[in-house]
């Protein structure tokens, strides 16, 4: 009845053999981290295939967008906050409100908004920032573009193949 134990006690000490060998062969098994630190996936794929980059800088207290008149479609704001103060854009209007979070001063983010006909308020949402002057509008307007130049032709949306009004 004694065996198994007798088992288990060689068992441990040849485990503590193979540590103290491993440990003298300087082959540390905790750290073979030495791979690909594969990045985390703190990139958001919130833009979806065919949305048009458009770019707003956010600083004390103005905002500027690299365009003001849109067509109707799906856009992918890169925010980024050249302020000392944190900021935020916000996109209000027929869409209805399209908030980005808020950026820290050196950083940005991208949030994206699918816009329809009609006026849109832009602005900072923080504190009293928009009263400070950042706030714009931007003016949606036409049909669904092929932007001859900034996106690949999509040949039809994606997410409507049948009609969706
Ligand atoms: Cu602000």
């Amino acid at each position: 009845m004694t065996e198994p134990r007798t088992r288990a006690l060689l068992a441990l000490s040849a485990a503590a053999l193979a540590g103290l060998l491993a440990g003298c062969g300087g082959a540390n098994g905790g750290g073979s981290s030495s791979g690909t630190t594969t990045p985390p996936p703190a990139q958001k794929s919130t833009a979806p295939a065919g949305a048009t980059r458009v770019t707003a800088e956010l600083a004390d207290f103005r905002i500027t967008l690299s365009q003001q008149t849109f067509t109707p479609g799906t856009y992918a704001f890169a925010v980024t906050n050249t302020g000392h103060h944190d900021h935020a854009l916000e996109v209000e209007g027929p869409s209805g409100e399209n908030r980005s979070s808020t950026v820290a001063p050196g950083e940005s983010t991208t949030f994206t908004v699918t816009l329809k006909d009609g006026k849109y308020e832009v602005y900072c949402p923080v504190d009293g920032h928009k009263d400070l002057g950042m706030k714009t509008e931007i003016t949606v307007a036409g049909a669904p573009v092929n932007n001859p130049g900034t996106t690949p032709a999509t040949p039809s949306t994606p997410t409507s193949p049948g009609n969706g009004y």
